[in-house]
């Protein structure tokens, strides 16, 4: 008999079949998913272009058979609910985003919401003693504006003014681009998650995840506990120095902003090797005019500061900027900066962490806890809710790029722990209180 409430233990077991069969469809739709992109040769889709109108339509195909309606809210992030045993009971939410890099792969942030799908699948229709909602992020990478986070931001408050006057490359704003996909920002509000008088309260978030690195692959193992999220810096950086002919400039009069910014970015280089656990990337630079004869006048570029300690990796964005006004001020240039995002390091429930644990070893695996250099949603939905991520094993340790890959056997290890963490969670709620049960 099922447990009240839960998913009867001793079936998941012997559902291995089925959720193998569910483990190569998550894989097939992640796929179909990656399809749906801005540019023709590889997959790219970013904070509401018209390819995320597809994945919205694909997804609500996933759901149609659940009966679970699927909305998208004011900051275009999609919202799934499966209802509780009760009316009124609180959500848990399940997803991750949906929006990619540029050529980027099939699993990061989308396979979140099809393992999301893919749980809800595998209920068989049980109702548990809370709500699920999966969610699908509309913006996590920060590709289109430069700031990550839009969507999941939304879900906590903090989609405010500053960041919806912000203009991608073409002038338009976040708050335009929210009105030309049919949303109306003036509803942003009521995407916020545990406001008063709400009808659905929500008393965690759960996020499966690529793990994006080498380390679940060297040990072994398919799963991996979040315990917390780097924090990180995104910044943008201009060398200013002089346009000037090529072949007629000797070089000790030259105001050169392509040598200044290069000079610069060895010295970003050599500062995160120098600091166990710090990486520092400059993934972008633009050179001004741009022409193979003349000096550049100005650069333009990005800076992605991560480390697990605030305090290494604040320190260490203020020696990058005393390093770049040195470099400047010695070659006659002048260097401009500004910060995109400043996102402190974020530790995961250690409730859910410890539930995760145990649901990782009922599958059989060894858990492991990580600490993750990627940015996820996780993060910001940690400023309202209980969070906490699994991730899953990346072989080749590759992500953002089209060889990101995925081994069945590890989706399918992923909805045996996401149902005994189902399982466990409806164990230890208790319809009384939003809160879950702690020991
Ligand atoms: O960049 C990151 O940390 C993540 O992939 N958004
Ligand atoms: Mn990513
Ligand atoms: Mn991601």
């Amino acid at each position: 008999m099922a447990m009240a409430g839960g998913i009867m233990t001793g079936e998941i077991e012997t559902m291995t079949s089925e959720i193998r069969k569910r483990a190569e469809e998550v894989i097939t739709r992640c796929r179909k998913l990656a399809t749906f992109s801005e540019d023709h040769e590889s997959t790219r889709r970013t904070f509401l272009s018209p390819p995320m109108r597809d994945c919205h339509r694909e997804i609500a195909r996933w759901m149609e058979p659940l009966g679970i309606p699927v909305r998208a809210d004011a900051a275009g992030n999609l919202r799934a609910s499966y209802a509780a045993a009760q009316p009124g009971a609180p959500s848990l939410l399940v997803g991750s985003h949906l929006d990619t890099v540029p050529n980027a792969g099939a699993y990061d942030g989308v396979l979140g919401v099809a393992l999301a799908v893919s749980l809800l699948e595998s209920l068989r229709g049980r109702r548990l003693p809370f709500g699920i909602e999966v969610v699908g992020f509309s913006e996590e990478e920060g590709v289109r504006f430069g700031v990550p986070f839009i969507g999941s931001r939304a879900l906590v408050g903090r989609l405010d003014e500053e960041l919806l006057n912000v203009q991608d490359g073409r002038g338009i704003s976040v708050r335009k681009a929210i009105e030309e996909f049919g949303l109306n920002p003036a509803e942003i509000p009521q995407a916020r998650l545990n406001q008063a008088g709400e009808n659905t309260e929500y008393f965690g978030y759960i996020e499966f995840h690529i793990e994006q690195g080498p380390v679940l692959e060297e040990l072994g193992q398919p799963l991996a506990v979040v315990e917390s999220i780097a924090g990180q810096s995104r910044l943008e950086f201009t060398f200013l120095g002089r346009s000037n002919h090529a072949g007629t400039t000797p070089m000790h009069l030259r105001y050169d902003a392509l040598a200044a910014a290069a000079e610069w970015i060895t010295a970003v280089e050599g500062l995160a090797r120098s600091k166990t656990g710090l990486v520092a990337t400059v993934g972008k630079i633009e050179a001004k005019p741009g022409a193979t004869n003349v000096i550049a006048g100005e650069t333009r570029l990005t800076l992605d500061v991560r480390h697990g300690s605030d305090e290494i990796r604040i320190q260490a964005v203020k020696d990058l900027v005393e390093q770049a006004q040195e470099i400047a001020g010695r070659r006659g240039l002048t260097a401009r900066w500004n910060t995109l995002l400043e996102q402190r390091a974020v530790a995961m429930d250690p409730f859910l962490v410890a539930e995760i644990e145990r649901a990782i070893g009922k599958t059989g695996s060894t858990p492991h806890r990580m600490v993750s250099g990627a940015g996820h949603d996780a993060m910001i939905l940690a400023e309202k809710i209980p969070a906490a991520m699994i991730f899953l094993r990346t072989p080749g340790g590759i992500s953002h790029d089209p060889a990101e890959s995925l081994a069945v056997e590890d989706v399918k290890k992923a909805i045996e722990c996401g149902l005994h963490l189902l399982d466990q969670l409806a164990a230890s709620f208790t319809a009384s209180s939003s809160k879950l049960l702690r020991p």
